[in-house]
């Protein structure tokens, strides 16, 4: 990794992939594998992350790992700050998104929100469903009709786990693919 720094605003020297989701679905979890190195601070407490950070790495392209929504323990004030800067950051940036959804779960008003916000920008977006090293198999095959069904224009979808790292070759080389150096 070479640095580390919050988006200000500032516009970028290169194209950016980034990941967003409720709180505590497992984002910069995702990113620390997918760098290879533990870099974004991880809790299990939700709200951890507290703004837009970005990742420079010898990729062509900028890692960033934003703060989640959804959680009630987070204050309005704060929410209210993290959307502005979030907002900020998808129009000026214009990043693929990789939406990450809890594959245990059916997904949520405020993924639902969230994605529409997305199309309404025109940003293409990835669903990815997280933690899938909880599922059975009977649960997979659920969810898989299940995310098809929510999310029909979603450019890449996949299982994921961050902790058994089922999934992330193939996000790997997606994301690298879009991003050709
Ligand atoms: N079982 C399992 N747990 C995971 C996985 N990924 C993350 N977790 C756990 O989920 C919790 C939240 O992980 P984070 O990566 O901090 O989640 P986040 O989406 O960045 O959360 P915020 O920054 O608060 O929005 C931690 O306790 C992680 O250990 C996974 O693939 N499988
Ligand atoms: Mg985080």
């Amino acid at each position: 990794m070479r640095r580390r720094f919050v988006f200000s605003g500032d516009v970028l020297q290169k194209p950016v992939v980034a990941f967003s989701g409720r709180s505590n679905v497992g984002k910069s979890s995702l990113l620390n594998r997918l760098i290879g190195k533990a870099v974004a601070p991880v809790s299990s407490q939700p709200g951890r992350t507290r703004a837009v950070w970005l990742y420079e790495t010898d990729d062509p392209f900028l890692w960033a790992d934003m703060p989640g929504y959804g959680y009630a323990t987070v204050s309005q004030a704060q929410r209210q700050s993290w959307l502005r800067q979030k907002l900020l950051f998808l129009e000026k940036v214009r990043p693929l998104i990789c939406v990450l959804v809890d594959s245990r779960h059916p997904p949520q008003r405020l993924d639902i929100e969230w994605v529409r916000l997305l199309e309404h920008l025109g940003l293409p977006y990835a669903v990815l469903a997280t933690k899938a090293d909880k599922l059975s198999q009977s649960e997979r095959h659920q969810q898989r009709r299940v995310l098809l069904g929510a999310f029909p224009k979603a450019i890449w979808k996949g299982f994921i786990s961050a902790r058994s790292e089922e999934g992330l070759p193939e996000l790997k080389i997606w994301i690298r693919s879009f991003f050709p150096g």
